[in-house]
């Protein structure tokens, strides 16, 4: 595949081959990436780029449309099937355009939107004034227990009939535990709101059966497709029957013109892969890896935000290591990890050094990593804590995580 860009583009090739050797080579422990399926990769780059077709199924403003309307049915057919939904919008480019639809669908600007604080995991279009969410509507923002570094539900309800939003947002990017949605849903009917969930970072656990699914309890949900649902980087709305056209409307032309039908159309391979027993799999063996790092991360001494996890992700707090989340991102880079430093509730550190890492398994589970691996790396982690500053002993880990890396070889036949 390099090598038909290499005839044409070489510097781009030679970027292509050593981003294939960095994903080989690296532990990658990025909660929200993964590694998609040699079949999505096709898809996205098959000749479904080169076609226009802006509308939906069966009423597109080009002619031509005839295989991208398959391709876009059975992904919407798909969708709905996965996630026993009623409807599913899947032209969304991203997870950030898909929250855009569904603010501008139920929303005016300057109306209460109320989600979880980007410093105690939320996103940042969950109201953060620097984004769209923030700018056009008034955000208020709920945070986790300070003692349990949970959301507390009680409090949440009280906040909520205080401050009477008109949308109800739950959904993580830093959250490690599992979420109440018979809980959302009576806070939301309790104060008259729409209630979206964001299940991003969990949609491949709700496919996979290891989390409840949001889908009955909300009005909205949106998600991407590329974190644990292992699909292509995009955006999907899912919805009951009577929001469907508004939705419809205002992702396109409201917010998106032409959709990625290439993207779309590895969209439905990814969602048929998700339905596979084989998926579910995947989405226990993701999970249960998690709780092995989180008890052996525990056991040598790292603290996680809310004493552990449920789900693919975990938050470590590293002050008690006399590091920064900035020191120990550089620090795993240096053995072999790749991650991503993290604010942790109530952070007294700028989200620029913050407090804590975020780890993942979703892609290392890919790889086929189970439990053994899991404790290897939290004891990487660990010797790199104590062997900060000497370049000799972190060089020797990092050929431990070049080790794990070989016995769980990635994309074997691309080149
Ligand atoms: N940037 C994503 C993440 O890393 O969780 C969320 O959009």
């Amino acid at each position: 595949m390099h090598d038909v860009v290499r005839r044409v583009d070489p510097e781009i090739a030679a970027v292509l081959d050593a981003e294939l050797a960095r994903q080989r080579d690296q532990l990658e422990m990025i909660a929200s990436e993964n590694f998609t399926s040699p079949a999505v990769m096709a898809t996205m780059g098959s000749t479904l780029t080169n076609k226009y077709a802006e509308g939906y199924p069966g009423k597109r403003y080009y002619g031509g449309c005839v295989n991208v309307d398959v391709a876009e049915s059975l992904a919407r057919d798909r969708a709905t099937a996965l996630f026993g939904a009623e409807r599913a919008n899947v032209q969304p480019h991203s997870g950030a355009t898909a929250n855009l639809t569904a603010f501008l669908s139920f929303l005016k600007p300057g109306d209460k939107v109320l989600g979880l604080s980007l410093s105690h995991g939320g996103h940042l279009t969950h109201g953060h004034p620097v984004n769209f969410s923030g700018l056009l509507f008034q955000a208020v923002h709920y945070e986790v227990d300070q003692a349990t570094e949970t959301i507390n539900y009680d409090r949440l309800r009280e906040q909520a009939k205080q401050e009477r939003p008109k949308l109800l947002i739950g959904g993580a990017s830093a959250y490690p535990r599992a979420w109440d949605f018979v809980a959302l849903r009576s806070i939301a009917d309790e104060v008259g709101a729409i209630l979206l969930f964001d299940m991003a970072h969990i949609a491949g656990l709700v496919a996979g059966g290891v989390h409840a699914s949001p889908v009955p309890f909300c009005d909205i949900v949106t998600s991407t497709t590329h974190k644990t649902l292992r699909g292509p980087r995009g955006g999907l709305i899912l919805c009951k029957q009577e929001h469907f056209a508004a939705i419809n409307k205002m992702n396109f032309p409201g917010v998106q013109g032409g959709p990625l039908m290439h993207v779309i159309a590895a969209k439905a391979v990814c969602f048929h892969e998700a339905m596979q027993e084989s998926f579910r799999d995947y989405a226990r063996r993701m999970v249960a890896n998690a709780q092995v790092l989180g008890a052996s991360l525990m056991e040598r001494g790292f603290r996680l935000v809310s004493g552990g996890t449920d789900n693919h992700l975990l938050l470590v707090n590293v002050t008690n290591k006399g590091l920064t989340g900035k020191e120990m991102e550089e620090l795993l880079e240096k053995v072999g990890i790749t991650a991503n430093k993290n604010t942790v509730p109530f952070d007294q550190q700028s989200p620029f050094v913050t407090s804590g890492v975020r780890l993942g398994t979703p892609a290392l589970t890919t790889r086929g990593m189970g439990p053994d691996q899991m404790r290897e790396i939290a004891a990487i982690m660990e010797s790199a804590v104590t062997a900060r500053g000497d370049d000799a002993a972190l060089a020797a880990l990092k050929g431990r995580s070049s080790e794990l890396c070989r016995a769980f070889p990635l994309y074997p036949d691309l080149a």
